[in-house]
């Protein structure tokens, strides 16, 4: 059996040209390589996710939605698995992280860190994660900015705390260290950061590790 493949998830605050990259990084790759984004709106619990993100007025309860979220990533979990093992590169487009940081970030009492963590024990972790940032405001005046539930620049203020919060105190510093890597986007082009991209996973590639890691 050849090397397992590797998992790459590129994370980071919103419309900062997460699914751009990662489309590009997959069509870097090519054919050893399978591209998974999150929500994965097209199976029936991601559908259960895209009524509630177009629709505002959604009465499901901020604890079911996020247990939908997690659910969603478990129904993946196994081809995630398998293709790592058949020596397929997987990339993410959001994955656990954002789970946490969007719940958390709601401030709903009795949602904290650690119960929005506990329904992802177990998930793969990436071997890889590439977290990208911008400076203040920037993602607003992209496209598509506000069409969702999520898309207030207030609520992605609070949410870009909770994700910094999270990594510094929730994930570990090896993890930080050396699995790891937050990219400025801001004022680079599509052109330029998928540069980045490419040689932070060839360089992740390179290096290889056996052993699956696990949130
Ligand atoms: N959510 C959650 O609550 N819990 C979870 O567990 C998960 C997600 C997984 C929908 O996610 C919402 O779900 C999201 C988090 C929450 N809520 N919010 N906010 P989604 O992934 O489906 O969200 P999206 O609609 O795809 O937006 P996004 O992912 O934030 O955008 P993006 O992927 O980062 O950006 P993009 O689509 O690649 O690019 C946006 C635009 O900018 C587009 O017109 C590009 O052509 C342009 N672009 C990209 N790069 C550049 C550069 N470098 N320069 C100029 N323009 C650029
Ligand atoms: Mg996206």
């Amino acid at each position: 059996m050849g090397p397992r493949g590797r998992l790459i998830l590129i994370e980071g605050l919103d419309r900062t040209g997460k699914s751009t990259q990662a489309e590009l990084l997959a069509c870097e790759l090519g054919s050893n390589s399978v591209l998974l984004k999150f929500p994965d709106r097209t199976t029936p619990v991601g559908q259960l996710i895209d009524d509630y993100l177009k629709n505002r007025h959604n009465p499901l309860p901020d604890q079911a939605i996020h247990l939908l979220f997690s659910a969603n990533r478990w129904e993946a979990a196994r081809r995630i698995e398998s293709a790592l093992f058949a020596g397929k590169h997987v990339i993410l487009d959001r994955y656990v992280y954002s789970g946490a940081a969007y719940s958390c970030a709601k401030n709903v009492p009795g949602m904290d860190m650690k119960w929005c963590l506990d329904p992802e024990r177990g998930l793969i972790k990436p071997d890889f994660t590439i977290f990208f940032m911008n400076n203040g405001h920037e993602s607003e005046q992209r496209a598509g900015f506000g069409d969702e539930r999520y898309e207030t620049v207030q609520f992605q203020d609070r949410v870009k705390h909770t994700f910094l919060e999270l990594f510094e105190t929730w994930e570990n510093a090896s993890y930080r260290e050396n699995n790891m890597r937050f990219l400025n986007v801001a004022n680079k082009s599509i052109t330029e950061v998928a540069l980045e991209v490419k040689q932070i996973a060839e360089k992740c590639i390179r290096q290889g590790q056996d052993e699956i890691l696990r949130f």
